[in-house]
């Protein structure tokens, strides 16, 4: 769903810093040699941040790529004008490889079987851009046999509608205390590599944690994605590398409804909640469908710089929350982000539901508008839904 062209008309938006984007972009290639190039992944919608947006801010930044897990992700961004290099990481159909070739998307390969009938499909003008994924302990996609990896590259090197332009492989555990695990996988894709009769365009194999922890596993690109977003791949990455990031994703809603309970009242599906006391209640406009799913239940958020806390279960499009006392309706209510003095990290939300980091932008549905800030670009300065409207309507 697309609102960035449009007004919306619900009190709940994600509001995305583009330029927190940029920044800890920036930062990431300050602390990689200048010769490493940034793939950077906006998969999953630019893990919940907009996948466009996104891609213009990294690729203003500095990235030379961008990494999408399906064939659709990289067609999405090509249909909204992204001519930059996309790569393919997850597996793609064989029959769809012409199409990827048309658009110049480049695909990842693990399998002889594929490279055959892709090549059945190909026209002798087309020309695919390959990259061959290594499983190096991943157990995910990857080719895991040695043999197996030589086959690929001659496969690929004997015809010339396909392009070897990279060789990777993805680690498991780069974010964790124990290095055991990286350095046999780091090990190995070495191994791999010198298997190979020549060296691609790129080789990469980093994710966030391996490009800021290890330098040996640089090699000539590194894939970036949730320290792009301000958020670090674990705790140990953050006390290891002391990088100052800073979250680009944040979450509003407004009170629609603020109402005075006495004593004894209900709230909520399951009446599960019972006022204290003469309580003030009010509404917010997001719910489990717009993935603030139930486990939120007493979760607080930020009303004019205090937290509240939700009171009641959350409903499918609603949610209520305790109030400190009168507060007028349209009041801005911020669930994930900064409010005045006060803060709600992602990693909160995250840890509230038991889980990292990368979950919780994913989770917030596209019933969620999302609008950008950027400073670099007046035009596009949106922060509230007022704004958008006057933005809209002035064309
Ligand atoms: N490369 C591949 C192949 C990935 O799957 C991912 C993230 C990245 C790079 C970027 O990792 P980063 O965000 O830690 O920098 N993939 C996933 C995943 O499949 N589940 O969580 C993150």
């Amino acid at each position: 769903m697309e609102y960035e062209n449009r007004p919306f008309y619900r009190d709940t938006w994600v509001e995305i810093d583009l330029d927190s984007i940029s920044w800890n972009l920036a930062r990431i290639k300050q602390q990689l040699p200048a010769e490493t190039a940034v793939i950077a992944v906006v998969k999953a919608n630019a893990y919940g941040h907009g996948d466009y947006r996104v891609a213009e801010a990294a690729l203003k930044a500095g990235a030379s790529l961008l990494a999408v897990a399906f064939l659709d992700e990289a067609l999405t961004l090509r249909d909204k004008g992204i001519q930059a290099p996309i790569l393919v990481l997850g597996a793609t159909r064989a029959r769809d490889a012409r199409l990827a070739a048309v658009h110049h998307i480049s695909l990842t390969v693990y399998e002889q079987e594929w490279l055959e009938e892709a090549a059945a499909c190909l026209q002798p003008e087309d020309r695919l851009a390959v990259h061959l994924k290594v499983d190096t302990g991943m157990g995910r996609i990857g080719v895991r046999d040695g043999a197996e990896l030589i086959v690929l590259e001659q496969l690929l090197r004997a015809d010339s509608r396909f392009e070897f332009e990279g060789v990777y492989t993805h680690f498991s555990t780069a974010d964790e205390p124990d290095p055991a695990y990286f350095e046999a996988q780091l090990a190995l894709f070495q191994e791999r590599l010198s298997l190979l009769s020549g060296k691609p365009k790129y080789i990469h194999c980093s994710n966030s944690a391996a490009a800021l922890r290890y330098p040996a596993a640089h090699f000539n690109a590194v894939r970036i994605g949730i320290a792009m977003y301000g958020l670090a791949p674990s705790s140990t990455v953050e006390q290891e590398v002391p990088l100052p990031l800073r979250e680009a994703f944040s979450l509003h809603s407004r009170l629609i409804h603020v109402k005075k309970l006495p004593k004894g009242e209900k709230v909520g599906y399951g009446a599960a909640y019972e006022t204290a006391e003469e309580e003030w209640i009010g509404t917010l406009p997001i719910g489990y469908a717009d993935g603030w799913i139930r486990r939120l239940q007493g979760q607080e958020v930020l009303i004019n710089g205090r937290r509240a806390p939700l009171v009641g279960k959350i409903c499918m499009d609603q949610c209520m929350v305790r109030l400190p006392g009168y507060t007028e309706p349209g009041t801005e209510v911020t669930l994930i982000g900064g409010q005045g003095a006060g803060r709600i990290s992602v990693n909160e939300i995250a840890d509230k539901l038991e889980t990292i980091n990368y979950e919780i932008p994913c989770l917030i549905g596209s019933r969620v508008p999302r609008i950008y800030k950027n400073a670099n670009e007046p035009g596009c300065m949106i922060c509230t839904p007022e704004d958008i409207i006057l933005v809209d309507s002035a064309h």
